[in-house]
């Protein structure tokens, strides 16, 4: 892939220092060769939507700039997911890290290992209102992410993760 084409990155961690976690998993990505880190939202503290009762998240996007192809910006996802102690046990169960590719330029893409733009972004206000906070103009599927982040079902359970109030993690 030749053209650099803008991607949006979605982060979430629910066990363990959430908030060193993200910051950190964000330092490892920007640094991957052929990555340049452009935008990042602020962090959000929200409810799990779906899985085994777990606790709160907390969740950010960040927007990366790069040549590298979709399955190759999967691949750097997940190294940086089991860098940060990744298991897979449940599906939607509690992680120390998740990295998911939301879009990758316009690209269309229905590899087994990847769909995008990402299958359930477009209901997810997890994924949605720190994308909005970061980008108040984002579109997704042609649609402002604005639109979307009010109609999202989990809309209630997102506010500003505040480090002073809610102690070191995002278990309150
Ligand atoms: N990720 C999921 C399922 N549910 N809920 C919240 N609040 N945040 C997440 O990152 C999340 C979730 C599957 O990846
Ligand atoms: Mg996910
Ligand atoms: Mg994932």
């Amino acid at each position: 892939m030749t053209t650099p084409e803008t991607v949006i990155l979605a982060l979430g961690s629910n066990l363990g220092d959430s908030a060193e976690t993200l910051a950190a998993a964000v330092r490892d990505i920007a640094d991957y060769p052929g990555i340049s880190l452009t935008r990042l939202s602020p962090v959000a503290q929200t409810k799990p939507v779906g899985g085994p009762e777990q606790p709160d998240y907390l969740n950010m996007v960040i927007e990366v700039v790069t040549e590298l192809a979709p399955l190759e910006v999967l691949d750097l996802c997940q190294e940086t997911e089991v860098r940060h102690h990744r298991e897979r046990k449940e599906r939607w169960g509690a992680r120390t890290l998740d990295v998911d590719v939301i879009v990758h330029g316009n690209h269309q893409c229905n590899d087994e290992r990847l769909t995008l733009p990402h299958p359930r972004a477009a209901e997810r206000a997890f994924v949605l209102e720190p994308w909005l906070w970061m980008d108040p103009d984002a579109q997704l599927r042609g649609r402002s992410v604005a639109e979307l982040a009010a109609l999202a079902p989990d809309r209630d359970g997102i506010r500003r993760y505040e480090p002073s109030s809610s102690g070191e993690s995002a278990e309150a």
